[in-house]
């Protein structure tokens, strides 16, 4: 086998980090204990290297974006998770709703793909939802709409007792093509318990993922990095999402989601640069049923996202046009990204660009 990393050229100074590329170059899965020594290695190169050997499996030298727009119907929730910045409370300065002209009024048909989630609103009728997801449906019918966490999901039970199996084949059936990740955070009961109070357990979410899948609706999944989690309880939040796809294999996409500090300030140590591409790379090799994973520019700026497209990342996500809820938490990267940009952004990169829609139809390379 030292022969295999020799061709590879991936010899590290890290004995461990050797044992562990002797896996990977082998198609061996990981197990906890390789992704504790991966995180803790201080090879970042050759841990970039081997994300960049699995992110090559999938994709060869792609990198997909998305034209998207997000849509925050409301940030108006009953909930005060405590490391979020964008939930109001009604009669708040800046609350807002908005109405289904607004939001019609923000999508045009050069976008191809609508993400859309919001705040746990105390009064709007899950109705009111449908309704949404129906007019853009109706409006623009070659849309995807990528709608809806897992969380909101479960709120629409708690609070007008409809349950996970109804609403989604409801909104399916209004025209909601797939689920985001988000609302996942980090699984420990632990940690859930310190953010979260009121939120739905991780074992929900991941229930409420599984049902989806099942009726043919494809999700994404996050995790919230840098604030008050441990090694440990990263990886093991990895482990539960892997053991889930190998069940259902609804995941298209995993995000790496780095906390905002913000007002909440959680942590005097926020994620740094070498923290996300670890990340990134940490995600590529623990989650090898997954094809894709976003460098999310959002929360890690432009450049440490170019740059984690070789470091596993194949997905620069979306130009978004508006981002509002890592801004409400004072994130530096710009609200939205012209699809120029990206592309930028990826050739810099050494990558070859490619416009996808939702589900990952590729629709335009640019190989020139
Ligand atoms: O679940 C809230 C996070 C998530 C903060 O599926 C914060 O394609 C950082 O899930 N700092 C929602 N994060 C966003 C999300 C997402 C984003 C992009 C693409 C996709 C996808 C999903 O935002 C929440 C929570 O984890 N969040 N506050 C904060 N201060």
């Amino acid at each position: 086998m030292g022969n295999l990393l020799e061709i590879e050229n991936i010899i590290s100074s890290d004995k461990k980090l050797n044992k562990i590329a002797e896996k990977i170059i082998s198609k061996q899965r990981l197990n906890f204990e390789d992704g504790v020594n991966l995180f803790e290695t201080e090879d970042i190169h050759t841990l970039g290297k081997l994300a960049d050997i699995k992110k090559r499996e999938v994709s060869g030298d792609k990198v997909f974006f998305v034209l998207n727009r997000h849509v925050n119907p409301t940030n108006i929730c009953v909930l005060s998770c405590s490391f979020c910045d964008f939930a109001k409370k009604k009669g708040d300065d800046d609350a807002y709703e908005m109405t289904v002209e607004e939001i019609l009024g923000s999508i045009n048909d050069e976008m191809r793909e609508v993400h859309m989630v919001g705040g746990h609103h105390p009064t709007w009728k899950f109705e009111y939802y449908e309704e949404i997801v129906r007019s853009i449906r109706g409006k623009h019918p070659n849309l995807h709409i990528k709608g809806f966490t897992a969380a909101e999901i479960d709120y629409f039970h708690k609070r007008w007792k409809i349950d996970p199996e109804e609403s989604l084949a409801r909104l399916k059936e209004a025209g909601l093509t797939s689920m985001p990740g988000g609302g996942a955070e980090v699984f420990s009961p632990r940690v859930h318990k310190m953010l979260l109070p009121g939120k739905s357990k991780a074992s929900r979410w991941q229930e409420i993922h599984k049902i989806a899948h099942k009726q043919g609706i494809k999700s994404n999944c996050t995790m919230l990095y840098g604030h008050i989690e441990t090694i440990e309880e990263r990886v093991d939040h990895f482990i539960q999402l892997r053991d889930l796809q190998d069940e259902t294999n609804g995941f298209l996409a995993f995000i790496p989601l780095q906390y905002q500090t913000g007002t909440t300030q959680l942590t005097d140590n926020p994620a740094t640069p070498l923290d996300d591409l670890k990340m990134i790379s940490l995600s590529r090799l623990m989650l090898d049923n997954i094809s894709h994973i976003k460098s999310y520019w959002v929360t890690i700026g432009e450049q440490t996202a170019s740059i984690g497209l070789n470091f596993g990342a194949d997905d620069l996500d979306g130009t978004i046009v508006k981002e509002n809820i890592m801004h409400a938490a004072k994130a530096n990267s710009p609200g939205g990204l012209a699809m120029e940009k990206m592309i930028y952004l990826i050739k810099e990169a050494r990558k070859i660009p490619v416009e996808r829609d939702a589900l990952y139809n590729e629709i335009k390379v640019y190989d020139d």
